[in-house]
């Protein structure tokens, strides 16, 4: 068999295949002529050992020398591979659907046929919610994202998705520009902050009068696999958790600095709700944890430790305010023992680190967010003619070295990538371990890491790696599935999502990424019919009921757009 990226590949950048049969040349055909335009040798990667992640034994048809753009189809003995482009825009379509996947999980208001076309339907969940202990209270908690292939919401990867979306959008928004067909089009506003907002305006509904935050709002057990306007069970707000409040201080905070230049009243309301979520915090030092209820199945997103939540909120309410109080929570912070590198829904150390060496303060002394990733040497320098040091005289010397620390931590992390794609068979930033419930959000945020690595140093192997997680979801995996829907010739086509199921359309709405493969499958088709010592890159299968391998969450479709859209600069 031949595995490749099916959607393709970018004119200037490494083109690898993979074979798993022997074969003495490889050609590459131009699709509608059939032309050869390539020709090459395939190389037995490693020895002949089978690989630890596929089980194969594989073998590498490598063509970065071939450039031109078009449409091909790789050939090597009896097999012929998927079509896929080679082309400088090519991630641009995958890029806007991916990010158009948000519009299509909108709950409370109906999709309408102009912008949803035939994945329309009717309005959903904007019954008022019920306290579960109050009976007689009820909330509008309307609106937001349905989160996944359920229609529940959830605070703590609504701010993680959120996180990874802003930082990419504040990294690079020039690749956020693009008219996205939404209600709000042409409102002024870029309709990739439009449809950020529409979730940041239901977490806004979220937080209690005393600023603790709702960790969920949804049905006491998951719908059946009905479209959602027909889900009408009671909607429950659930107890308020420190790890969701302090997420929501968080992204508030953020979205507060980046809304500012479009809108100041909704940034002003952002920023109000960060700092009152901030004091309930201050006002409840201790880890509130959150738990299903007995007897409520719905999404837990349970989380041992508060610190690294806590840490991300005063890293955001530090670049917001720039007040001394949020510095000191963020420098004791940082002495604690969790990863500063993490980018998922429990821990969220890496994002307060991003935040941190993002923060304008250091901006200022170079020039955009992205510029300052670079390292410059003059900042660490004197009071006289430097801004850090006039406006931070105590602490200007440790917030320098304290980034430092930061931007080594993150090299180091892509490092750990680097070393170990060059490991695979089917060259992937992945460990045989990685291959858990989500290990496409692991990819993906595996990818982000190498992104931070080649902007921290420059270093094209780091990007070249990143292309790398990306050729993997694609296609270029031990199973030939590319796991976005609609995005390639062999792609999943059964996610778990109750809408795809329910919609009586053939096809998936496009631009989701669904889980992936999963050593420990917990669902019955996963557990049954994947035999044990299946080597974990193949335990996977493409089925409605898998929702530990085929399910999407907002979650895993963000890191694959912070991925695609840095790729995706054509301008
Ligand atoms: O993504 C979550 C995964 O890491 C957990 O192992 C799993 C079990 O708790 O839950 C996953 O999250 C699901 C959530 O609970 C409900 N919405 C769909 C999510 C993706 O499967
Ligand atoms: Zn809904």
């Amino acid at each position: 068999m031949i595995y490749l990226n099916q959607v393709g590949y970018l004119p200037d950048s490494g083109k690898i295949a993979i074979l798993t049969h022997r074969a003495d040349s490889f050609v590459l055909r131009d699709k509608l002529t059939g032309k050869i335009v390539y020709e090459g040798i395939p190389q037995l990667f490693g020895g002949t050992a089978p690989d630890a992640a596929s089980g194969d034994i594989a073998y590498h048809a490598d063509f970065a020398d071939f450039c031109a753009e078009g449409e091909y189809m790789l050939c090597a003995g009896e097999f012929t591979s998927e079509p896929f482009a080679i082309r400088k825009a090519v991630y641009h379509r995958l890029k806007l659907d991916l990010i158009r996947s948000y519009y299509f999980q909108r709950c409370g208001r109906a999709l309408d046929t102009a912008h949803a076309g035939k994945f329309a339907h009717a309005c959903c969940h904007t019954a008022p919610a019920i306290l579960p202990n109050q009976p007689g209270t009820h909330l509008d908690l309307s609106g937001g994202w349905h989160d996944a292939g359920d229609y529940g919401r959830y605070v703590t990867p609504a701010a993680t998705a959120l996180a990874h979306l802003l930082y990419a959008y504040e990294l690079f928004p020039d690749r956020f520009a693009d008219f996205l067909n939404l209600p709000e089009s042409g409102n002024g506003m870029p309709d990739f902050l439009n449809e950020c907002r529409y979730e940041l305006t239901w977490l806004l509904k979220m937080q209690r009068a005393d600023g603790g935050v709702f960790h969920k709002v949804s049905t006491w057990h998951h719908a059946p696999f009905v479209m959602p306007e027909y889900d009408t069970a009671p909607l429950f707000a659930y107890s308020v958790s420190t790890p969701a409040t302090a997420d929501f201080a968080a992204v508030a905070a953020l979205a507060a600095r980046i809304y500012a230049a479009y809108d100041a009243g909704f940034a002003g309301t952002l920023k109000q709700a960060a700092l009152l979520s901030w004091d309930f915090l201050q006002d409840h030092p201790e880890f509130i944890a959150f738990q299903n209820p007995a007897g409520s199945g719905t999404g837990e997103y349970g989380d041992c430790s508060d610190r690294d939540e806590r840490f991300w909120a005063a890293a955001e309410l530090f670049s917001l305010t720039g007040e001394q109080r949020f510095l000191h929570a963020f420098l004791s912070l940082y002495e604690e023992n969790f990863s500063k590198t993490a980018l998922g829904y429990a821990s969220t150390g890496g994002f307060g680190a991003l935040s941190f060496f993002m923060n304008p303060v250091f901006a200022e002394l170079s020039g955009t967010a992205a510029d300052c990733m670079e390292h410059r040497e003059d900042m660490a320098a004197d009071p006289k003619t430097h801004a850090l040091p006039q406006r931070f005289p105590e602490h200007a010397k440790q917030m320098l070295s304290l980034r430092e620390h930061i931007r080594t931590d993150f090299i180091a992390a892509a490092d750990t990538c680097l070393a170990l794609l060059t490991k695979n068979a089917y060259p992937v930033a992945m460990s045989p371990d990685d291959y858990h419930w989500g290990s496409n959000m692991t990819l993906m945020n595996n990818g982000i890491l190498l992104i931070l690595g080649f902007l921290f140093t420059g270093k094209t192997d780091y990007r070249e790696a990143a292309l790398a997680q990306l050729h993997y979801l694609l296609g270029r995996n031990a199973l030939g599935y590319s796991y976005v829907t609609g995005y390639g010739k062999r792609s999943c086509r059964f996610p778990h999502m109750r809408t795809v199921f329910a919609d009586g359309i053939d096809e998936p709405v496009p631009g989701f990424v669904a889980g992936g493969p999963n050593l420990h499958p917990s669902d019955e088709p996963g557990r049954y019919h994947i035999p044990a010592g299946t080597p974990p890159m193949k335990c996977y299968l493409d089925h409605y009921a898998c929702f530990s391998l085929n399910e999407v969450t907002i979650y895993w479709n963000s890191p694959a757009v912070f991925v695609t859209a840095f790729f995706d600069d054509i301008l």
